[in-house]
C-alpha cells in the first residue's frame, strides 16, 4: 500500500493506522501548496480530489477520504481489534468519525484557508470550543478509556490528530481534560511516535 500524506495534516491518522495493523507500506509526500508529489508528480492525477490522504491499496486503486480509509485499514487484521467487523459498535466507530470530520475537521480547517480577521476567528474558536465541549461531555459520560470502547482505534488517532491543530493555531485546550486524557494515551503509542517521526514532527 501507498499513502500520500502530507506532514501533521488528517493523513497522519490513516499513517498511525498503517503503523499499528504491520503491513509494508510507502510514503509519499504532497505539497499541497503546489499539489505536487515529492517525485514531482502532479497530484491531481493521482487524487483529482487534490488533498490529502489517499491510499493507493494496489497500483491505479486509490481509496480516498478519512472515514473510508480508516475503516478500510482498521479492519486489515481483525485480531488487533481496532475496530468491531460489524453491528453497533463498527456504527459508533462511524458515528465518531462522520462527526470529527464533517464538523471538528471543518471546524479547525477555517484557520487554514487563508488569514481571518479578528472577528472571524473569534467566530471559529468558539465554534471549536462548542464542538470540543461535546466530545469531552461525551467522553465523561461513557466512562470508557478511549471514545468508542475501551480499545484504542480510528476515531482515537483522528482525534488526536486534529486536536494537535490547536498549537498551530493558538487555541488552548487545557479545559478539554477528558480529551487530554485520551490524547496522553494515544501519544504514547508506539504507532503514533514513529509515524510523527516518520512525518519530521518530532525529533
Ligand atoms: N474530505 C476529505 C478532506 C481531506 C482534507 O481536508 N485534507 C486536507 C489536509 S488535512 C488537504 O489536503 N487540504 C489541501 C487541499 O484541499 O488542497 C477527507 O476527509 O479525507
Amino acid at each position: 500500500m501507498k499513502l500520500y500524506y502530507s506532514p501533521g495534516a488528517c493523513s497522519l491518522a490513516s499513517h498511525i493506522i498503517l503503523n499499528e495493523i504491520n503491513v509494508d507500506f510507502d510514503l509519499v509526500r504532497v505539497d499541497l501548496k503546489t499539489h505536487k508529489t515529492e517525485k514531482g508528480e502532479d497530484y491531481y492525477a493521482i487524487n483529482p480530489k487534490g488533498y490529502v490522504p489517499a491510499l493507493e491499496i494496489n497500483p491505479g486503486l486509490i481509496l480516498t477520504e478519512n472515514v473510508a480509509i480508516l475503516p478500510f485499514l482498521a479492519q486489515h487484521d481483525p485480531k488487533q481489534d481496532l475496530i468491531p467487523p460489524s453491528g453497533l459498535g463498527r456504527a459508533k466507530v462511524l458515528e465518531w468519525l462522520g462527526y470529527l470530520n464533517s464538523e471538528l475537521h471543518d471546524a479547525y480547517a477555517v484557520f487554514f484557508g487563508g488569514p481571518l480577521s479578528e472577528e472571524a476567528k473569534t467566530k471559529a474558536y468558539a465554534e471549536i470550543d462548542r464542538l470540543l465541549t461535546y466530545i469531552d461531555n461525551a467522553i465523561a459520560e461513557s466512562d470508557h478509556d478511549y471514545l468508542v470502547d475501551d480499545n484504542f482505534g480510528p476515531a482515537d488517532a483522528y482525534l488526536f490528530v486534529l486536536t494537535n491543530w490547536s498549537n498551530s493555531i493558538e487555541h488552548d485546550l487545557t479545559p478539554y481534560k477528558n480529551i487530554i486524557g485520551i490524547r496522553h494515551k494515544v501519544a504514547e503509542r508506539q504507532s503514533v511516535q514513529m509515524a510523527m517521526r516518520d512525518e519530521g514532527l518530532i525529533p
